[in-house]
């Protein structure tokens, strides 16, 4: 039964975020508006229920009115019994105890102390911190602190994450490409084959068939290094964590073929990729947009010319990469693709050795989609030559490594800094392709790294990862820096910390930061809901399980320019659709939170 619920916002941001944004029907209160209906049948008697506040006095009389302020932030999806569970007050001299109460009855289940105060120094307050994990018991609560504030409710139960799961992983069925998406399974954004011309290469007269792939983000672009991040996401939850992704059965069109889903879904992307390498060459083109981006239409609407953009050095060392990781996953299930995949992957790599100096991309003047724009491909073919060593074991790659780990040992799990991929392949490699030194190296500064990421966790009043990077995108980074804290635990056990921290971030997105917003879209009580998400728009209908940019200090968009333009760091997010710079939505956020959780769920 669904707990009503009344939400009084007094988070500062939420105050100042409806300024400044043109009025496109986007919201910023916590009930869903006409424009944002969840796209599943429960969440869109939920969200109508809300908009005419039908029975929002109770159909359960023993139900209690709840009424969270916006000051007691936590994971509003909640936690599993045995997992951390953490709360964060705003409030710089606060009585410190705390209660949980159960949400429907509110009696009191479980006391605790709060400490503090601590700094939450890029959110610009003070804050207390508190602990429950000891309570394990299963159920619906609310925190409650002294001067009676209380929080979003939250779950406590086995499987809590399972839902929240599976929608981000279908959000790349819902962003295919060139095929028809299904209604069955993606209700009202369902649409028709799109983007299906020819594309001409840029600078030329010739055309190419480029059909396929995921979309990118909230616009319609097909982007070589933002898929690679994901397919790389992806095959590492594959990998790490057999037991959730060797599922046949998530609910996309290959479900039951004897392939695991997400291998499924990761080739639709690939086999789109293969048609981005030039074959002459082995090079592999960057992108293929439109010269510019569209309105806010269904993808079928967008039927201007496709060009391709020129090849890039950092497009082909990715592809060479994900390619070799291909080749060497789906053998077991395709062999012809493995081998084409390995052949693709070692003719990328020989464009890469013939062009060592080439320039990286950037836009040709006439093409204004994102670019994707990184001038250094050292990460791209160090990543690369680890991948294709550990599948060939072949000599040449070996001393490439070898010679780029003479320098710093780069890092990244993003589309433009992928040194954490090639770190995490080469700490997997067989030893008798290790080199001892190296792999201590490698360890060495992941260890000294991720010491940073949990020195930002500890001295985070939120118990964030980023320190000072709130960038566009910074969600990504919350996800990354997790990541590198996680792998440092794979290989140090003891290093629990490292765990412990990497959980805080899942906590962080789902509630517990500034904002009070889970980042998730429909999963939480106070979650995204305008999206810059086109066919979200086009359709009036908020696609579940899509993982918001998140907040960014850099405002990069005319909306958060003027509505958050006193706001610290921390918060600066504000959820509206034209706030592309916080509230756009990405094929490679969504990944790595698959990623985070796939792990989260899986060391319980
Ligand atoms: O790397 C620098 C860092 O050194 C510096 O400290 C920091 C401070 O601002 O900036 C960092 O650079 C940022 C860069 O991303 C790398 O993360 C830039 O400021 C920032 O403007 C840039 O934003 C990118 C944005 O496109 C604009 O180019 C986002 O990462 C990227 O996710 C986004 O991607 C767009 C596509 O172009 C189009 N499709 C949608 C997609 C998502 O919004
Ligand atoms: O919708 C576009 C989004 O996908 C990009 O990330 C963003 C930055 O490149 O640009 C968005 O498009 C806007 C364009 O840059 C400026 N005019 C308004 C467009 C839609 O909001
Ligand atoms: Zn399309």
């Amino acid at each position: 039964m669904k707990k009503k619920y009344l939400a009084l916002l007094l988070a500062s941001t939420m105050t100042v975020s409806v300024m400044g944004c043109a009025s496109n029907g986007a919201s910023t209160a916590s009930e869903p508006t006409s424009e944002s209906e969840i796209n599943s049948e429960e969440a869109e008697v939920e969200a109508a229920e809300s908009e005419t506040g039908e029975n929002i006095e109770t159909k359960e009389e023993e139900t209690v009115m709840r009424n969270a302020s916006g000051n007691v932030n936590l994971n509003q999806i909640g936690f599993m019994p045995k997992a951390r569970k953490t709360v964060v007050v705003r409030g710089d001299n606060l009585s410190p105890e705390f209660r949980i109460l159960d949400a429907k009855t509110d009696e009191e289940v479980f006391k605790g102390t709060l400490t503090g105060p601590v700094e939450a120094k890029e959110a610009a307050e003070m804050v207390y911190q508190g602990d429950f994990s000891d309570f394990t018991t299963p159920g619906n609560y609310v925190v409650k602190v002294s001067n009676d504030e209380e929080s979003y409710p939250f779950e406590i139960k086995d499987g809590v994450y399972d839902d929240v799961l599976k929608e981000i992983f279908l959000f790349f069925y819902k962003q295919r490409c060139g095929c028809e998406v299904e209604e069955s399974i993606v209700g009202k954004i369902a649409h028709g084959p799109c983007h299906t011309s020819d594309a001409q290469l840029y600078g030329t007269k010739e055309y190419k068939e480029v059909n396929g792939g995921w979309h990118d983000a909230g616009d319609y672009g097909r982007y070589v290094v933002a898929g690679a991040t994901s397919i790389a996401d992806m095959f590492m939850a594959y990998e790490d964590f057999p037991e959730i992704w060797k599922t046949d059965s998530v609910g996309i069109p290959e479900s039951g073929n004897g392939i695991p889903d997400i291998l499924d879904e990761a080739r639709y992307e690939l086999d789109w990729m293969l048609k981005m390498q030039d074959e002459a060459t082995g090079g592999v083109y960057h992108k293929v947009t439109c010269i510019d981006f569209p309105g806010y239409v269904m993808p079928e609407a967008e039927t201007k010319k496709l060009v391709i953009a020129p090849i890039s050095p950092t497009a082909t060392g990715d592809f060479a990469a994900v390619m070799a990781m291909a080749s060497r996953i789906y053998r077991p299930f395709d062999k012809e693709f493995a081998n084409k995949a390995l052949e693709v992957a070692k003719k990328a790599w020989d464009y890469l050795e013939a062009n060592p100096n080439m320039e990286g991309f950037k836009n040709p003047p006439e093409i204004h989609t994102g670019e994707y724009g990184d001038g250094d491909s050292s990460d791209e073919r160090y990543w690369a030559a680890v991948e294709l060593l550990k599948v060939t074991g072949e000599q040449k790659y070996k001393d490439y490594v070898a010679k780029a780990l003479s320098g710093n040992v780069p890092f990244g799990l993003g589309w433009d800094t992928m040194g954490t991929y090639g770190n995490a392949a080469y700490l997997s490699l067989d030893e008798s392709l290790q080199d001892a030194a190296l792999k201590d190296k490698v360890l060495e500064a992941c260890k000294n790294q991720a010491n940073v990421y949990l020195n930002n966790v500890k001295t985070d009043g939120y118990m964030c990862d980023l320190g000072d990077n709130y960038i566009w995108g910074s969600n990504l980074s919350v996800c990354s820096f997790a990541r590198l804290m996680l792998l440092v635990n794979k290989y140090c056990p003891e290093m629990k910390d490292m765990y412990t921290a990497a959980y805080d971030q899942i906590s962080y997105l789902m509630g517990q930061n500034a904002v009070s917003y889970s980042f998730i879209s429909g999963f939480g009580t106070n979650y995204t809901q305008n999206s810059h998400h086109r066919p979200s728009l086009a359709s009036s209908s908020l696609v579940k399980g899509m993982v918001a940019g998140g907040p960014n200090g850099g405002k990069q968009d005319p909306c958060a320019g003027k509505a958050l333009k006193d706001a610290p760091p921390a918060k600066s997010y504000i959820d509206h659709s034209e706030s592309y710079s916080t509230n756009e939505v990405a094929i490679y956020w969504n990944s790595p939170v698959l990623y985070l959780l796939s792990a989260i769920i899986s060391g319980e």
